[in-house]
């Protein structure tokens, strides 16, 4: 889309290049400035999901890196409930909305996507001390 949107500046800049051959400065200047804006279209990194499983002993990994924007899915392996939510118990304040609110059957899925760089601890609110840890870099 960027690119497109650049098309019609280029198409531009080469006329105008051509047309006043004496203004080399300008078109050097003009040249430095499409350059530069060429090498911020890299496109950042797709966001990726990670899966945590809850089993009765607890969550496998119990910890997970990740980056900005990427999803962590925790899935309930377990024949009992589980809660996944941030530290600390039981207030949950350290990552607001980190939180499945209810405790999830067996089967059931909670998702959380992290939108700040961090170390997020969390628990199972049914279980506390079964823990795990979420870097975010
Ligand atoms: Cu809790």
């Amino acid at each position: 889309m960027k690119l497109l949107l650049l098309l019609p500046l280029f198409a531009i800049l080469l006329v105008s290049g051509c047309t006043v051959p004496g203004d080399g400065l300008l078109s050097n200047i003009t040249l430095g400035n499409g350059t530069t804006q060429d090498n911020q279209t890299t496109p950042p990194p797709e966001p990726k999901t990670v899966n945590v499983d809850i089993t009765a002993g607890g969550f496998s990994p119990k910890t997970v890196n990740i980056s900005v924007g990427d999803t962590v899915v925790f899935t309930n392996k377990n024949s009992a409930f589980h809660w996944p939510a941030s530290n600390p118990h039981p207030t949950h304040t350290d990552l607001a909305g980190f939180d499945s609110r209810k405790g999830l059957k067996s089967g059931d899925t909670y998702s959380f996507t992290f939108t700040r760089r961090g170390t997020f601890g969390f628990h199972d609110h049914l279980n506390p001390l079964n823990t795990g840890t979420v870097v975010v870099e």
